[in-house]
């Protein structure tokens, strides 16, 4: 083709963060932002000639744009293939399907995931590598680098392509086709769960409500709840995608997603509430009048794993997050499977998920998939609930006390500050890092600290080491407080304070879990100053 040559110049700002690059639409406006970014990935990620890249997002407003720009460019650097979803939209896990299931050596997702879209909102933009998961930080890195110095981007002269006509077309040469955004990730979950059992429940009663806010999730979960396991028309709400989604907040959590929290504690509630967030890669589970925390389902989820026909007989180890609660810690002991810790954001399983040493993963911040893909899985996670509660025959509720009552309950909750100073914000973790070594015999209350360290991780596949990843307040008696600083903001800095409680299965199960915290929320405030710091009393969202 005839390449076009534009020349450029570095701008600040595009190392990407827990998940991609993130920032405000308008950042993304600038004349060669989004086009450097690109350019420095296809610049530095391996691939071979005649490579397939895919392409799709969460459908938020600049989807299409980036994506015609992406795919010129995709035809200027010598791709033969690309794959896009129609309409622009694929949910991030639809994409790392797609990316495994067609033999593309990667692709770009446009989402800023759980953040609010529209004009005057945010955009991102992450690279997956073949094995459909996010780009390791040896890749993230390289790609930084590279922003750092480059001087031209390349395209071709063509027009944008028509993204909602499935179909192949030619761009410079290029083939491009439009799939459909759903069926290839419909068709994956029916090969993983018991359609039949969950379809009998229906039947015989089982209810439910899903909530896509607005987001990537509402055609996939219409197909699947709705058309494939007869759920009645209607279980699934703000099933459309919206480019602003409705103007809410696209994060799963019991502020965001309040009107289900309510429905779920009220009178009228059905069995089971979900929700997914803006990218589809997040679940919510809300049994009736029981929320379940994140950790505990990843914990449950593993527990119960083998009940869905894809998983029998085959859990190798579950990895979490190392601000997770150590519920699932539990599990894998008693199943005497592999347990790993890894840093915060869904590239550090990668590995342990190729090397076939973990089959369960989750994060506490509404994450969990498994090996089926490389990402975090929303719809999966719901659809592995409705399959134990269909083949187990019981409520979430009852699954959450029985498992209390076997393994013991991790209370649990994070508590984030948002929009904060970064001045304040650094202060407080670097007056964190000074005071690690003086920390431990110290007591604050009723807590006495262990431990007091920066996580640092070691990859057990690669041997990579990935540093300063949150700082550890470990307690006498097990419990413990984590502190980090978000990765995937675009306005400030959020503190993210995650507490942790565990009682044994000869305590109190059923009690509230503020109650339960109270001491390591004040031990908290102690050590780390965050009123101080931060000027701020109370956390924004407590999830
Ligand atoms: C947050 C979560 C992390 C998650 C990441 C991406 O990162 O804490 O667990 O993997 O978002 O999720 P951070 O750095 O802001 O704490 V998603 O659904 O926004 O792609
Ligand atoms: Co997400």
């Amino acid at each position: 083709p005839d390449i076009i040559t534009v020349a450029t110049q570095p701008i600040a700002g595009q190392k990407p963060g827990t998940s991609g690059l993130r920032k405000k639409v308008k950042v993304f406006q600038q004349p060669n932002f989004a086009e450097n970014f690109i350019q420095s990935v296809f610049d530095v990620v391996e691939r071979d000639e005649g490579a397939t890249l895919v392409i799709g997002g969460d459908g938020r407003f600049h989807n299409r744009t980036v994506i015609q720009q992406a795919i010129r460019m995709a035809a200027a650097n010598g791709y033969a293939r690309v794959l896009v979803g129609q309409g622009g939209i694929l949910s991030t896990p639809a994409a790392s399907n797609v990316i495994r299931k067609y033999g593309a050596s990667g692709g770009l997702v446009l989402s800023a995931s759980h953040n609010p879209g529209g004009p005057d909102e945010d955009f991102g933009i992450k690279y997956n590598i073949a094995n459909g998961g996010p780009a390791p930080e040896g890749v993230t890195g390289a790609i930084y680098e590279r922003t750092l110095t480059i001087d031209r981007w390349l395209s071709v002269d063509a027009p944008d392509i028509d993204l909602d006509a499935i179909g192949t077309v030619s761009v410079a040469g290029m083939s491009v086709e439009v799939i459909d955004s759903v069926a290839d990730y419909a068709d994956l979950m029916e090969t993983l769960f018991d359609f039949d059992a969950i379809r009998k429940a229906v039947a015989s009663g089982l209810t439910m409500r899903f909530d896509a806010m607005s987001a990537v999730t509402g055609p996939y979960a219409r197909e699947i709840l709705e058309g494939r396991l007869g759920f009645p028309a209607g279980t699934v709400v703000n099933g459309t995608p919206l480019e602003d989604f409705g103007g809410h907040h696209p994060d799963p959590n019991l502020i965001h997603a309040r009107e289900l929290y309510e429905l779920m504690m009220g009178s009228d509630a059905p069995d089971i509430g979900a929700a997914s967030d803006g990218d589809g890669d997040r679940n919510l589970i809300i049994g009736r009048g029981r929320f379940i925390t994140p950790s505990d389902s990843l914990a449950m989820l593993a527990a119960n794993i083998e009940c869905a026909p894809a998983y029998k007989g085959r859990l190798a180890g579950i990895a979490r997050s190392m601000p997770t609660s150590a519920a699932a810690d539990r599990v894998a002991e008693a199943l005497g499977v592999g347990c790993f810790e890894t840093p915060t954001g869904w590239k550090f399983f990668g590995n342990l998920l190729d090397a076939g040493k973990v089959t369960i993963c989750g994060e506490e911040s509404a994450g969990t998939g498994s090996d089926h893909v490389r990402e975090k899985d929303g719809l999966w996670a719901v659809l592995l609930w409705l399959n134990i509660l269909a083949v187990r025959g019981i409520s979430v509720d009852e699954l959450a006390r029985m498992h209390w009552a076997r393994f013991g309950r991790n209370y649990y909750a994070r508590h984030d500050y948002e929009g904060i100073e970064n001045a304040g914000a650094d202060a407080l973790m670097d007056g964190l890092k000074a005071a690690l070594a003086t920390l431990p015999g110290q007591s604050f209350g009723a807590l006495t600290v262990a431990v007091a360290d920066s996580f640092s991780y070691t990859d057990p596949v690669d041997g990579s080491v990935s540093e300063n990843q949150g700082i550890r307040i470990l307690f006498e008696g097990g419990s413990r407080v984590v502190f980090r600083l978000s990765g995937t903001g675009t306005q400030g800095a959020t503190l993210r304070v995650y507490l942790e409680n565990y009682v044994g299965t000869d305590g109190d199960l059923d009690a509230e879990t503020g109650a339960m915290l109270a001491d390591q929320i004040a031990a908290a405030e102690a050590i780390a100053g965050i009123t101080r710091n931060t000027g701020r009393t109370a956390p924004d969202v407590i999830t």
